[in-house]
């Protein structure tokens, strides 16, 4: 706990409130707030809020402050927790991980970034180049994804639209040596239509504003973004983001990241030929892909089908060639983004570890996601985005909640058991094999046939009539809020959230016509070509049925929650203090509801009545034997139980600590520290004994 710090900023620490209850939670939260002291913690936890204006607490001075300190030594702040896990990941050998949660615009990439830029300011002490270079490639990373994948929404200025997990590795000294970017499901329906207010990608804004006078013409780009339907639909191409002066950052960036010209060009050919799509500039688009123009016409008119043994051109409908121009726009941005993040993975990736000679390679991942959102209009996206929220609320609950107190129960710790909401049920009920919204959804585009959108809520209906986070109009017929054949509202933990199902059926089929793909495989542009490997196959050769976005998605989120569950996890909670991008509004029921919804105050519980630290006896022994006359150099007694017993009554610590079956519970972080200290001033006076013994002094 950090003591030093006046009560006038409040508890630094919600452990160390009067009393647990909501009230005194956020008083304590708006308090500190007000004070400009944004992060509070709960034991481990750092407890966010984000402060709107420019803070000066992340420079050069404020890292060295937290550099190899303990967290209560301290006030809270994002550092302490990135150096809690870099120190277990360095001295306990342990694979960590951030996960950095919260609802849209509540601070999340901002926080991902300081801690990455914490990380890379206290390693390398050595200046290794080859370290530097890492370095420098995983904070340029940021600044391009974020460029490509980010967007202003109407809840956040620089929203996330993909999910990002980046593994840190690190050498035995402790050094970064590399890296591996993960990203997940992009929101692609962002490049054919954005919200009212909203705007599609940044990428798109930077290069009409940012680019030179002789690359657009060379792109037969105008300088006018309302220009191109695609990027106006939005309507609100003005902001206060300056995407002029971003785009030579990311085209700066994205040099030294090491993308050869030729790929640069080929990023802004794809940027333009979707920009062109809506124009009807056939030839234009055939010559920026690198393909004949009547090759473009006749992709984006007909399609090849297979009828039995011949391969006949059909033409499309009206609406059928919108649509698939709609969905080459999309899987032309999409594509760009996945190589992009694979490029980048290629110039990060840890190359030639020999983990025999070098010892393990450990990493710390940090998780920066899309926060749980609730729009005007929801729909497949915000449903997945919502999923994905609720995934990682259900980690917390195991990891936080859960195992906490499971764990007392296993070392038979008397435990009066706290009680949470449990989202299992709704986790459940999107993902469950036959029974979730997912099985339903996929079964309706496996369906032969036409099948609508309400067919598939039809589904849903039968299926879920009497699920408690579960309802729609022909559910309850009196709820006008929800439309029929249209709507159906999940009760998600963080509030309820109505969903449109116009749109479902076609973006998780997430077709693209095959002559798309071989369109761009033939380009002779290598780059473009290369973004699209399976336009090699020929229409007789295409069978396999590919799988649909929402299994691929559930796919990747539990993958993504299993490699979170094995490593040591440490969290920041973010909350959103207003709508409106105040620093000084602290609105009150919207901070408790996110209190709520996170589960904060049940984390404090627990943490209150439970230990910050627990050992295995002999471990602890091995640590501490040195500071009692009983254990050192080894003990006589029946058991390393027996044994760290002793050695606690001996520091008068007995009344702070539990003993389990086969470990020992610390309560407060301070008595740990006192051992430490204890333990730090023994060592050092055996060091002093060893050396005048070798120096025939004694
Ligand atoms: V989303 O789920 O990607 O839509 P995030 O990532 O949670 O969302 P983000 O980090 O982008 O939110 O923060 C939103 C905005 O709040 C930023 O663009 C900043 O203007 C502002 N912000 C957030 N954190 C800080 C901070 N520590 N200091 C100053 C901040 N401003
Ligand atoms: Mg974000």
């Amino acid at each position: 706990m950090a003591e030093h710090e006046s009560l006038e900023f409040g508890k630094a620490d919600f452990v160390l409130l009067d009393s647990v209850s909501l009230e005194e939670f956020m008083a304590n939260l708006k308090l500190r707030f007000e004070k400009g002291r944004i992060y509070t913690y709960i034991g481990e936890v750092v407890v966010s809020v984000n402060p709107y204006r420019a803070m000066n607490i992340y420079g050069r001075d404020t890292i060295e402050q937290y550099k190899g300190r303990e967290l209560y030594e301290r006030p809270p702040h994002l550092f302490a927790i990135a150096d809690a896990a870099y120190k277990a990941m360095k001295r306990r050998n342990k694979d960590t991980c951030i996960v950095i949660s919260g609802e849209s615009g509540a601070g999340k990439t901002e926080a991902s970034k300081y801690i990455m830029q914490y990380i890379a300011a206290i390693t390398n002490p050595g200046q290794r180049a080859e370290v530097e270079r890492v370095k420098n490639m995983l904070l340029k990373s940021n600044c391009v994804l974020e460029a490509f994948g980010n967007a202003k929404t109407n809840r956040n200025d620089n929203s996330s639209r993909f999910g990002k997990y980046m593994d840190i590795n690190f050498d035995f000294k402790g050094d970064p040596i590399g890296g591996h970017i993960n990203n997940y499901l992009l929101e692609k329906s962002r490049v054919i239509f954005q919200q009212e207010g909203e705007r599609s990608f940044h990428s798109f804004y930077q290069m009409v504003k940012g680019g030179s006078e002789s690359l657009l013409r060379s792109l037969h780009v105008s300088k006018d973004p309302t220009a191109y339907s695609y990027i106006k639909v939005g309507g609100q191409v003005k902001s206060s983001i300056n995407d002029g002066a971003d785009f030579k950052a990311v085209a700066d960036a994205m040099k030294v990241i090491g993308f050869t010209p030729d790929e640069i060009q080929t990023v802004y050919k794809v940027l333009a030929t979707i920009l062109h799509l809506n124009s009807k500039v056939v030839a234009v688009i055939g010559v920026l892909l690198a393909t004949k123009e009547e090759n473009v016409g006749k992709a984006l008119l007909y399609r090849t089908v297979a009828t039995g043994r011949d391969v006949i051109d059909k033409q499309h409908t009206t609406q059928e060639a919108s649509y698939g121009r709609d969905a080459l726009a999309k899987a032309m941005y999409e594509r760009m983004f996945c190589w992009i993040v694979g490029r980048i993975n290629d110039v990060i990736e840890v190359k030639n570890y020999d983990a025999k000679v070098h010892g393990k390679n450990t990493v710390i991942g940090v998780l920066d996601i899309y926060g749980f959102e609730i729009f005007q209009n929801n729909s497949f996206e915000q449903f997945c985005i919502n999923y994905c929220n609720e995934k990682l609320q259900q980690l917390f609950i195991q990891l936080v909640l859960r195992q906490e107190q499971e764990e007392y129960q296993r070392e038979g710790i008397p435990w009066k058991h706290i009680d949470y909401f449990n989202n299992q049920i709704i986790v459940d009920l999107v993902e469950l094999q036959h029974k979730g919204i997912f099985s339903v959804l996929d079964e309706a585009c496996m369906t032969v046939g036409k099948v609508t959108d309400e067919v598939f809520l039809q589904g849903l209906n039968s299926k879920l009539a009497k699920h408690a986070h579960y309802t729609s109009r022909k559910l309850s017929p009196t709820d006008k809020s929800l439309e029929f054949d249209r709507d159906f509202r999940i009760r998600h933990y963080a509030g309820d959230v109505v969903y449109s199902v116009v749109g479902f059926i076609d973006k998780n089929k997430d077709t693209l016509f095959q002559d798309f793909k071989r369109l761009l495989y033939n380009s002779s542009n290598p780059v473009l070509k290369m973004m699209w490997p399976e336009g090699k196959l020929s229409i007789t050769e295409v069978t396999k049925r590919p799988l649909t976005a929402a299994t691929l998605f559930k796919n990747s989120m539990i993958a993504l929650v299993e490699n979170l569950a094995c490593k040591e996890p440490y969290y920041v909670r973010c909350i959103k203090p207003n709508d409106v991008k105040s620093p000084l509004l602290f609105e009150y029921e919207r901070c408790r509801h996110q209190v709520e919804y996170l589960g904060l105050l049940e984390n404090v519980r627990v943490r209150r009545a439970g230990f910050a630290n627990r050992q295995e006896y002999p471990r602890f022994l091995q640590r501490y034997k040195m500071i009692s006359e009983f254990t050192w150099p080894n003990h006589d007694l029946p058991s390393d139980k027996e044994a760290v017993k002793r050695l606690v009554q001996g520091c008068g610590f007995e009344h702070d600590v539990a003993y389990g079956k086969t470990k020992v519970f610390v309560r407060t972080p301070r008595t740990l520290f006192c051992l430490e200290e204890q333990r730090d001033e023994m060592v050092g006076r055996i060091v002093l004994f060893l050396q005048k013994v070798w120096r025939g002094t004694i």
